[in-house]
């Protein structure tokens, strides 16, 4: 290079820089001229071997080679920048005409569609919903109910306790049927006493018929005055809206709980279709025991109690026709979307 004029040393600049393809490559190119081992310095430290009458001009000249190649790799840098832009611009450009993915709205869960079903149900014939703890003291669920110390309900095996430590509370537990609210909400309030306690509850059992976590939905009413005959026409008012169809037969049987007294399982049986004849279990009940009338506060020759407690799991496998319990905890979307509303 150290032969070349003025013109062709621009020139030649041109070129190298041309060349070079990205910010590296242009760097190497303007070292090879403007670097401290570059051309330019080269020939600026040289003037001083010229005579002093030849410097000036010649340092002038050498000057103005300086600037026009950086004027030349300024330029080339802005050309790099535009080029790496619109590199960019091209590859992330959206295609507006490309169909788009669709938007997944979700569902409600068949049990959620069920336990709202029921509850529009029971409002609409006078019943107030109430919700309230899952983590239980002994004393709700099991004490108020008239549930003996010794039954077996209260055993590890089918009940868990919450181990709260040293320090934390005793006697809690997972509620393992949502009677514990009906508690709350009947000594909360004056009678007449009308509630449903729709929920979760917890018990130690799983297999094919059998969660540890499943739904129950409760009915109180307590009142002077009533009869099982309500409790009969509020449960089949119940089933046959639930249903959506009256020809089906309910019937109580003779059955034993510690909270009733007397007690009835509540059967039911569908004329026709699939299950047509069968007598199916669908839930408990019974006249509220004396003593549970007490623990509510009140006087039990003066106020009757009438409860059921059914699982809604049962009735919304019997309402869809699905053969399987474990269906509903296996989160399998090709299941779910079934239900979707
Ligand atoms: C059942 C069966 C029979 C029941 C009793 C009560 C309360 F709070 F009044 F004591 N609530 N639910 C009851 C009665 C529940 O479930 C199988």
């Amino acid at each position: 290079m150290n032969a070349l004029e003025p013109d062709q040393l621009i020139a030649e600049a041109k070129r190298q820089t041309g060349a070079a393809a990205d910010a590296a490559a242009l760097a190497d190119a303007k070292a090879r001229f403007l670097g401290r081992d570059g051309e330019i310095t080269r020939r600026l430290k040289s003037l001083s071997k010229l005579p002093a009458d030849q410097r000036s001009a010649a340092g002038q000249a050498l000057n103005s080679v300086k600037r026009a190649i950086e004027d030349v790799v300024r330029n080339r840098e802005h050309e790099i920048e535009a080029a790496q832009l619109d590199a960019r611009l091209a590859e992330e450009a959206i295609d507006v005409t490309l169909p788009g993915r669709g938007l997944a709205a979700g569902g409600l869960h068949p049990i959620t569609l069920t336990l709202e079903r029921i509850e529009r149900i029971f409002r609409s014939i006078g019943f107030d919903v109430a919700d309230g703890p899952e983590i239980e003291e002994d004393f709700f669920n099991f004490t108020a109910l008239n549930t003996p110390e010794n039954h077996p309900a209260r055993s590890m095996h089918d009940t868990f306790y919450v181990d709260a430590g040293d320090e934390g509370r005793r006697g809690l537990l997972l509620r393992t049927h949502t009677s514990p609210m009906q508690i709350r909400y009947a000594r909360m309030h004056e009678p007449p006493i009308r509630v449903i306690a729709p929920g979760k509850t917890y018990r130690v059992d799983s297999d094919a018929t059998h969660s540890p976590m499943f739904h129950q939905v409760e009915g109180l009413w307590v009142e002077e005055g009533i009869s099982l005959t309500d409790l009969k026409s509020v449960y089949a008012d119940f089933i046959h809206r639930f249903f959506e169809r009256e020809d089906i037969d309910l019937r109580f049987r003779p059955s034993y709980f510690p909270f009733t007294e007397p007690s009835a399982e509540i059967d039911m049986r569908f004329a026709d279709g699939p299950l047509a004849g069968r007598w199916l279990e669908v839930s408990g009940s019974g006249q509220v025991h004396p003593n549970v009338i007490r623990n509510i506060g009140l006087d039990p020759e003066r106020y009757v109690g009438f409860a059921f407690g059914s699982g809604v799991e049962r009735l919304a496998m019997l309402r869809y026709g699905i053969g399987d319990l474990r269906l509903f905890f296996d989160n399998d979307l090709r299941f779910l979307r079934q239900f979707e509303r």
